[in-house]
């Protein structure tokens, strides 16, 4: 955050993450609804002290990262995708990402909802595929160029339950069609990564229908428009 202050950023990066079929994606969607019609944010906007509010992703915000998106995703790509070059891959897309997209539009004061960022890297990279998680932080170093959020929302659901929500929404990609104990790692690696971080993260409980959670998000989010913009959220 200091980081974002030195560079004159006023946006807001605020991050979903978690393991497959958390509902990021539906939560993000809510969230985004929530935001535009809340009548604080709404005055914010009058202001000028949020000019706009987006949702984006990775892999996959920019023209490239949706190519790159591609070789990551394929389930039957020309030849295996090497463990190293999944890594480079994902690393590769997010550069693109905060370069081009994510730090202008914080530049000007945009508050951006994004569907994973540097976490991912480490819980799936790291803790999935068991590569050095030292060159994993040096390399998220290099892409994310010190832009780090303003909030994460970890959504944690067991494993056994989101990926029985993501296969049934019908065909897995690449990712979704790891082993069991690949998944584990991964939320293990989640929690390992959020209880050492130092940014703020919330984590969610995911387990309950939509409507639930996405009140669970409401209620934390709310904790921090109120630190962020006390005035025009007074607790
Ligand atoms: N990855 C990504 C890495 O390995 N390293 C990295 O550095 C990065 C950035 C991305 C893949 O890349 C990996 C992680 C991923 O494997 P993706 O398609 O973007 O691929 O996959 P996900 O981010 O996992 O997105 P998904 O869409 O698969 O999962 P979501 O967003 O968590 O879940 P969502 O909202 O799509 O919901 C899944 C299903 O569950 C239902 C929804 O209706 C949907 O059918 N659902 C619920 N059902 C019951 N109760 C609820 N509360 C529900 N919420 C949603």
């Amino acid at each position: 955050m200091a980081e974002i202050a030195q560079r004159g950023m006023t946006g807001k990066l605020i991050v979903m993450e978690g393991g497959e079929g958390g509902g990021k994606t539906t939560q993000l969607r809510y969230l985004h609804r929530w935001l535009c019609q809340l009548p604080a944010v709404q005055s914010l906007q009058a202001e000028g002290q949020i000019t706009d509010i987006v949702v984006t992703r990775e892999p996959g915000g920019t023209l490239t990262g949706q190519r790159i998106r591609q070789l990551l995703l394929d389930t039957s790509p020309e030849e295996p995708l090497s463990d190293r070059s999944e890594l480079l891959l994902y690393a590769a897309d997010r550069a693109q990402h905060v370069d081009h997209w994510l730090k202008p539009r914080l530049a000007a004061g945009v508050w951006i909802l994004c569907d994973r960022y540097s976490a991912s890297t480490v819980a799936y990279q790291g803790y999935g595929r068991k590569l050095d998680l030292t060159l994993i932080d040096q390399l998220n170093q290099i892409a994310t160029g010190g832009l780090v959020s303003d909030l994460t929302l970890w959504l944690d659901v067991p494993v056994d339950v989101g990926l029985g929500r993501a296969q049934a929404r019908g065909e897995s990609d690449r990712m979704e069609q790891a082993s069991l104990a690949f998944h584990q790692r991964v939320r293990q690696g989640f929690s390992q990564v959020f209880a050492q971080a130092t940014y703020p993260v919330e984590q969610i409980d995911a387990m309950s229908d939509e409507v639930t959670v996405a009140q669970h998000i409401q209620a934390a989010m709310l904790r921090w428009l109120s630190q962020w913009y006390p005035t025009h959220f007074p607790g």
